[in-house]
C-alpha cells in the first residue's frame, strides 16, 4: 500500500510530500520526502500526518463509571472513598458488560487519535471471586474488544494478592482480583498460547502495586513471564497517593520508587505509572533508568493525586508516555495540556515543558510521549519512520483551529488551542479503523454499549 500526504511528522521531523509504502504486515517499509509526483496507486491522505498516540495505562470497566463520582460520597471525599465506588462497579460488571464497554471505549480511543492501549486488567473473576471456567475468561473479553475495534493492545494481567504492605489480607471489594502465583502462572501461558502469534496484541504482566504484592511474588511474576517472553513489558502503579508513600515508609522505611529500585533490576521494561509522590533522589534516579513515566494526568487530576514533578523529570530526560486510566477523558491532546497547566499553575511560568529552547511546548509533548509510550507497551510504533508499525493518525484539513498552520504549530493547536477533535482518519498497522471521523462498527457497537449502561445504572 502506498500513501501520500503533503505534510508529516516524521522520526526525524516534518517533511513536505511524503510517500510510505507499507507491506501485508502493516509494517512502514519505505519514505520518500519532497515527491513532487506520486504514483497513481497512492492513496492521498487529507490532511496533516502523525503518529498514533499510545495510551499506555487503561482500566477499561471504569469508563462506565466516568461522570458518576462527582458528588459527595462521605464527609471528605478522597482517592479512596472514589475507589470504593469502583469497587461497588467492579463487583457487579458481568463479562458481557465488560466488553461492550471496552469496545466502545477503544472506538473512542481510535477517534480521539490514540492507536494503542496498554490494559491493566485485574478483574479476573466472577462475582463474589468464583473462579470462571476459563482462567481468561475475562482477558479474552477485553482483548475481543480490541480486536473488534481494531487498536492494538497490551495486555497487562494485574497480579493482585494482598489489602495493604506487609501481606495484608485482601479486603471483600478486591474479591475477583486476586490470584495466587501458581494461578497466575497458568492465566500468564494461557494468554500466551492464545495470542503470542496474533498480530497487534502483547502480553505483559502487571503487579498492581507494592501495596498488593510481596517481593517474592513480583520476582516470581516476571521469571514466569520472561520465559515466556524475554522483553514483556511490566507495569506498576508506584506512589499515587500520600497514604500509600506514608504506608511504604513505615513498613519498609523506604518510598515506592527507592524501594523499588533497591530491590529489582527497573530496566526499559518498566512503567511506573502515577510516579506522583516521589523525593527529588527519586526523580533522578527514575529519570536516568530506562523505565518509562506513566502520566495519567486528567485522571490524577481528578482523583486528587497530587503533581508529578514534570518540569524536573524532564529536565533530567526521563522518559514518559500518558495514559486515560479511569478515562475521565479521551483525549491525548487534553493530556498533554494538563501535565503542562499543573507545572503553569505550581510555578507561575509558561512554556514549561518544551524539550530545549527552539521546540515548541506542544510538539515536545507529542512526540515524547508517543514515543515513551511505545516503549511502555513494547511496541514498534509511536514514530513513523521504516520499520515501524503503521499507526498513523490524519489532522482534519478543515478544523478551524488548524487553519493557517504547519508544523509544530499544528501540535501546539491541537494541544492548547481547542477542545474539538481534530483526528479525521486513523490507521492502525496498515488499516484504516477512523475514515473520516467514523468506525466501521460504531452504531452497533454504541447499541450494546447503551444497553450496558442502562443495565447498570437504571
Ligand atoms: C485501579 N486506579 O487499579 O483501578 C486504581 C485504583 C487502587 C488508580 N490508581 C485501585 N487510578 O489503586 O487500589
Ligand atoms: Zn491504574
Amino acid at each position: 500500500m502506498k500513501l501520500f500526504t503533503k505534510h508529516a511528522l516524521l522520526a526525524q521531523g516534518w517533511a513536505n510530500d511524503v510517500l510510505f509504502e507499507i507491506d501485508e504486515h502493516g509494517q512502514i517499509t519505505k519514505i520518500d520526502c519532497d515527491v513532487k509526483q506520486p504514483s497513481e496507486a497512492a492513496q492521498t491522505l487529507a490532511g496533516p500526518t502523525l503518529p498514533g498516540m499510545p495510551n499506555l495505562h487503561s482500566h477499561a470497566f471504569q469508563r462506565a463509571m466516568a461522570g458518576f463520582a462527582e458528588r459527595h460520597a462521605s464527609r471528605q471525599d478522597s482517592f479512596w472513598t472514589w475507589r470504593k465506588l469502583m469497587y461497588g462497579l467492579a463487583e457487579r460488571i458481568t463479562p458481557t458488560q465488560i466488553q461492550h464497554i471496552a469496545s466502545q471505549l477503544y472506538v473512542d480511543m481510535l477517534k480521539a487519535g490514540y492507536t494503542a492501549v496498554g490494559e491493566f486488567h485485574y478483574l479476573h473473576h466472577a462475582p463474589g471471586g468464583k473462579f470462571y471456567e476459563s482462567p481468561t475468561e475475562l482477558s479474552d473479553r477485553v482483548i475481543a474488544a480490541a480486536q473488534t475495534a481494531g487498536i492494538a493492545i497490551t495486555h497487562l494481567p494485574v497480579l493482585y494478592a494482598h489489602g495493604g504492605f506487609g501481606a495484608q489480607a485482601p479486603n471483600a471489594g478486591q474479591r475477583r482480583f486476586v490470584n495466587d502465583i501458581d494461578r497466575f502462572a497458568v492465566l500468564l501461558e494461557a494468554l500466551y498460547t492464545r495470542y503470542r502469534d496474533s498480530k497487534d496484541i502483547r502480553i505483559g504482566v502487571a503487579p498492581h502495586s507494592l501495596r498488593a504484592v510481596t517481593l517474592g511474588l513480583v520476582q516470581q511474576a516476571i521469571a514466569i513471564v520472561t520465559q515466556l517472553d524475554t522483553s514483556a513489558p511490566i507495569h506498576i502503579h508506584i506512589a499515587e497517593q500520600g497514604k500509600e508513600v506514608e504506608d511504604c515508609v513505615a513498613w519498609s522505611k523506604k518510598r515506592p520508587v527507592e524501594w523499588l529500585f533497591d530491590n529489582l533490576h527497573v530496566d526499559e521494561r518498566w512503567c511506573l505509572v502515577h510516579a506522583t509522590h516521589l523525593a527529588d533522589d527519586e526523580v533522578q534516579q527514575l529519570a536516568q533508568s530506562q523505565a518509562v513515566a506513566g502520566l495519567c494526568p486528567t485522571t490524577e487530576a481528578n482523583l486528587g493525586d497530587g503533581f508529578f514533578a514534570a518540569a524536573r523529570y524532564f529536565e533530567l530526560g526521563g522518559g514518559y508516555g500518558i495514559g486515560s486510566d479511569s478515562h475521565v477523558c479521551l483525549s491525548p491532546g487534553e493530556e498533554l495540556r494538563m501535565l503542562e497547566y499543573g507545572q503553569r499553575l505550581l510555578y507561575e511560568r509558561r512554556a514549561i515543558l518544551a524539550a530545549n529552547e527552539t521546540s515548541s511546548v506542544g510538539a515536545s509533548l507529542y512526540i515524547n510521549a508517543a514515543k515513551g509510550g511505545a516503549r511502555a507497551l513494547g511496541c514498534n510504533s509511536g514514530r513513523l519512520e521504516v520499520g515501524a508499525r503503521a499507526d498513523l493518525v490524519v489532522l482534519d484539513p478543515e478544523a478551524p483551529i488548524l487553519l493557517g498552520k504547519q508544523g509544530d504549530l499544528l501540535l501546539d493547536a491541537m494541544v492548547f488551542a481547542s477542545s474539538d477533535n481534530p483526528v479525521k482518519d486513523v490507521m492502525v498497522g496498515g488499516q484504516w479503523r477512523v475514515v473520516d471521523g467514523h468506525h466501521q462498527h460504531e452504531a452497533e457497537i454504541l447499541r450494546n454499549y447503551e444497553r450496558t449502561q442502562h443495565e447498570l445504572w437504571t
